[in-house]
């Protein structure tokens, strides 16, 4: 339920933005109701314009990992923007967030800033292309890479809450150029090259699906995309926007990669980076990244790019992201999946938990998820029940089956127990909607 102001608001906005939102998955068309409209946020805590307080377990989709307007980003911030937030010419922080990047990211020799997570995919792409000398791209079915047409195709996050199939305005020559595969099918990958490998270009994969609910990649799928790309001459985009300085340090290739001896050729980042400010990256070794104009002919640009208040903030939340802050992610991330998946076993709601590092979802479904097929196969009446319950307990989730949780170092065991008490009612109010 949300009072009055949040509905006035929406209302207006429904008069002026399409569907009242600057971003689909906001306009709660999935799990119905109007969205609560945020005053402020700050550390583990989100107040709508009613003054409603509630946990938040989103993040703003996962920028504010060190929880809402932590002081060291906001004072960052603002002496950025008392000297001007965008000079649309070289400045210090860029430089200094680009070798923050490469220290972390051994495989990165190179970064190039974007605005948004999209921006970086389509530079990767192009990148890319140009590297290979074909045009083919190769995605899976639910990896969500922004919504740059060649990969609005069986696409998450949004895409997947709204059912859609693929996107009007996305031209059947581009949609040509890619191929969708389902996620972790090792012999469709190896078929689709035996067949196509000398056209394909790349194959981009989300390092964790986490865009239709998350999917813990199959044990080596990664490793295996590494070496059938490299042995045909095609690139690895490995799409770390969700997973990048999120799951550990160096991301999900500091987990999976290093340790199996594996790298991709280019990675994008985003959220994270950025600390709530719009900022995304391609990053790779420089053989790969001196593609980019001016070093190279391959053309990108933007006029806000790199600007001193988003690279400020990056920088300012990538120093408070040590090990102390991860070990606090994992161990809050592994309380709120038990807490969640015992209350909704107590109450007999079918469902998976599902976890890759410390971000995780939970599908409403009996059967196992292997895919976005199966992820479709959820009961989305039941998660709306309890999602809705969740909002009224005081617990800001996602507003959708196909989108992962988010937690911070802000969170504490008084967050934990808004949580445990809502669970339960929010259980049996999926229990009730089954
Ligand atoms: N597509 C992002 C979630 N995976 C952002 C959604 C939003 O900001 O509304």
């Amino acid at each position: 339920m949300t009072s009055a102001d949040s509905a006035d608001w929406f209302a207006r906005a429904q008069a002026v933005i399409p569907g009242g939102v600057s971003s689909p998955v906001r306009a709660f068309r999935s799990v119905g109701g109007t969205p609560p409209y945020v005053a402020r946020a700050w550390g583990s805590r989100i107040w709508d314009v009613d003054g409603r307080e509630y946990v938040d377990l989103v993040g703003a989709w996962g920028p504010m990992i060190l929880g809402h307007a932590h002081p060291s980003v906001v004072s960052a911030v603002s002496a950025a923007i008392a000297d001007s937030p965008s000079f649309g010419a070289p400045c210090p922080p860029e430089v200094e967030l680009a070798e923050e990047i490469v220290r972390r990211i051994a495989p990165v020799e190179r970064v190039r800033f974007t605005n948004s997570g999209t921006e970086a995919v389509m530079t990767a792409i192009r990148v890319a292309r140009a590297a290979a000398g074909r045009d083919l791209v190769v995605k899976f079915a639910g990896c969500y890479h922004g919504h740059a047409d060649g990969l609005l195709v069986a696409a998450g996050s949004g895409v997947a809450t709204l059912g859609l199939p693929d996107s009007p305005g996305v031209t059947s020559g581009t949609a040509q150029d890619t191929v969708v595969l389902p996620y972790g099918d090792v012999e469709a990958v190896t078929a689709i090259f035996a067949e196509r490998g000398d056209e394909i270009a790349c194959v981009i994969t989300e390092a964790i699906p986490a865009n239709m609910g998350v999917l813990p990649p199959p044990p080596g799928f990664n490793a295996f995309l590494a070496e059938i790309t490299r042995r045909h001459g095609a690139l690895l985009i490995l799409d770390e926007v969700m997973t990048g300085f999120r799951v550990a340090a160096d991301g999900w290739w500091g987990i999976e990669g290093r340790a199996e001896g594996w790298a991709p050729d280019l990675f994008t980042y985003g959220k994270v980076i950025g600390g709530g400010l719009p900022l995304a990256a391609v990053a790779g070794p420089a053989a790969v990244m001196d593609l980019l104009a001016p070093a190279g002919p391959v053309y990108q640009a933007g006029t806000l790019s790199g600007n001193p208040a988003a690279t400020a903030a990056g920088l300012a939340t990538l120093r408070g992201c040590d090990s102390d802050l991860y070990g606090h992610l994992d161990a809050t991330a592994v309380r709120v999946r038990e807490v969640i998946d015992a209350a909704l076993t107590s109450h007999g709601v079918v469902h998976q938990t599902h976890h890759a590092g410390n971000l995780f979802s939970f599908f409403f479904t009996e059967h196992a998820v292997h895919t976005y097929d199966d992820a479709r196969q959820q009961d989305t009446a039941a998660f709306a029940a309890f999602f809705h319950a969740m909002l009224d307990n005081g617990v800001w989730l996602p507003p959708s089956a196909f989108e992962a949780w988010f937690v911070s170092g802000a969170h504490t065991d008084r967050d934990l127990e808004v949580i445990v008490a809502a669970a339960d009612a929010a259980a049996a109010a999926a229990a009730a909607a089954s």
